[in-house]
């Protein structure tokens, strides 16, 4: 039997669902100048503002609009919580002005008040893909010192006006996509930042690093003071990077690999940089903007639970130069974009999370995308059943025989939205069916999906029908 109070619900970000990308003062976020991708092209950051068409993160799926029939959707189901993000660029159109947009915060104080209204719990993060693309282009994002500044203020507002709606806080989504090159849509990009051929870029990604660190550890420091019950969280991308083989240099590959995925947590939750990192800084001559203030503030502002989004598993191969090369699993099935399903590399990380930090895990994104059929106003999506069915499964055994103290669930995505490698909404995710032509002309165009049902049943009985 699990806890009675967990957090059982499903997860969006501003950019790939709120659309009305210019109502209410908000301003350009990156992701509403991203030309769309696949998976050989990767989005980029363009500097026009073209139509609609050419960018879907506009229009999203207009929850802007439509956020009450949603959020119903969502009461339906028994959610406990929502995790939404908040658009930096509504409430900071530039990101740099003095004072906050008020029709931005009045905007998500009334989808809080929604939430509220049927005992959902709103679950934030701050900086999800949506850097105003003011800062992207006027200061080169996490490049610039100075947008620590901005991104504290933004959080300082978002902290001091709902405290009361909102407990669950994470500060950057998948921060550790800096890092990972295989994803198409990573979070330079995300953050605002464009590639420099003749750079160092090694040496750029710790330093983007370096910024988005500090800037969590204040922002935390800063909630603490406006309001001690606050749960600030660091939100990574996790899966296991299982060894190749049994060969000894096999399972060092694979251990170094896992060092990498989380020596953004390393830093986040204990609040120093480790010591691999340092000896790979020595090694590799890579010189930092980092003074003994900045280390001061990341011990003083460590996380208090770590959320993460679990999608898939890979191996790791040892490999003379690149000391290891990630790899996909022969013993697992894939999904329709390749991604690796494997509901055992669920408990396994949540073990090996929880082993390493003792601190709460939220699993805030956990889901399957594929191309669903509308077929009489229902979709029969038993394949997402099964996905997420067998990773409910391997969660309850990581509570329940391992002792891994896991404090909600949140699957992506609640309801059909724009896909972040994409920029389509193809690839479906949701429990809710959204018919987009008909959602621009108008109508609701919501369906909901066989997962809805049966997600309805795990909240209701606590996960015990499984
Ligand atoms: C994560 C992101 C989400 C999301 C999800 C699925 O990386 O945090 O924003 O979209 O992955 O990815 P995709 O939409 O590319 O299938």
């Amino acid at each position: 039997m699990i806890n009675k109070d967990f957090l059982w619900g499903g997860a969006v970000a501003a950019n790939q669902y709120e659309g009305a990308w210019d109502a209410g003062g908000k301003g350009i976020s990156v992701t509403d100048v991203m030309t769309k991708g696949d998976v050989n092209t990767p989005r980029k950051i363009t500097a026009g503002v073209l139509p609609n068409e050419e960018y879907p993160n506009h229009f999203g799926i207009d929850f802007y609009h439509h956020y009450k029939e949603e959020i119903k959707l969502f009461a339906e189901m028994g959610f406990k919580c929502f995790r939404l993000s908040i658009a930096w660029s509504r409430i900071f159109p530039h990101g740099d002005e003095e004072k906050p947009n008020e029709e931005g915060l009045a905007f998500y104080d009334n989808v809080f008040d929604e939430c509220l209204k049927y005992g959902i719990q709103p679950v934030v993060t701050l900086s999800h893909f949506e850097m105003p693309y003011y800062l992207a282009d006027h200061y080169g994002g996490w490049r610039d010192r100075r947008v620590i500044d901005f991104f504290l203020r933004y959080a300082k507002v978002c902290f001091e006006r709902y405290h009361e709606k909102v407990k669950y806080w994470m500060t950057f989504n998948e921060i550790n996509n800096l890092i990972d090159t295989d994803n198409p849509f990573n979070a330079w990009t995300g953050a605002g930042v464009l590639y420099k051929e003749d750079e160092n870029q090694e040496q750029t990604m710790y330093q983007i690093s370096h910024y988005q660190f500090l800037a969590s550890s204040l922002a935390v420091q800063e909630a603490k003071k406006i309001d001690s019950k606050l749960q600030i969280g660091c939100m990574l991308h996790l899966g296991p990077l299982y060894p190749a083989s049994c060969k000894p240099l096999d399972q060092i590959a694979s251990l170094k690999a896992m060092d990498r995925r989380f020596f953004f947590s390393d830093v986040q939750i204990r609040g120093t940089y480790p010591s691999y990192t340092k000896k790979l800084w020595e090694r590799k001559n890579i010189k930092l903007d980092i003074s003994p203030e900045d280390l001061a503030n990341l011990k003083n502002g460590t996380v208090d639970f770590l959320g993460f989004s679990y999608y898939k598993s890979t191996i790791a191969e040892y490999n003379v130069q690149a000391n290891f090369l990630e790899k996909s699993n022969p013993y697992v099935s894939k999904s329709d974009w390749g991604w690796a399903i494997d509901p055992v590399g669920l408990r396994y990380i949540l073990n090996v999370a929880y082993e390493r930090y003792q601190k709460p895990l939220f699993i805030v994104e956990n889901g399957f995308g594929a191309y669903d059929k509308l077929e009489n106003g229902f979709v029969n999506d038993d394949y997402r059943i099964n996905y997420l069915q067998s990773h409910v499964v391997q969660m309850l055994k990581a509570i329940e025989l391992d002792g891994v103290d896991v404090i909600g669930y949140t699957p992506w995505a609640a309801i059909d939205i724009i896909s972040a490698s994409t920029g389509e909404i193809e690839k479906r995710y949701g429990f809710i069916y959204v018919n987009l032509d008909e959602v621009k002309q108008g109508a609701a165009g919501v369906y909901r999906k066989q997962s809805f049902e049966w997600y309805k049943n795990i909240i209701e009985t606590n996960g015990e029908c499984l």
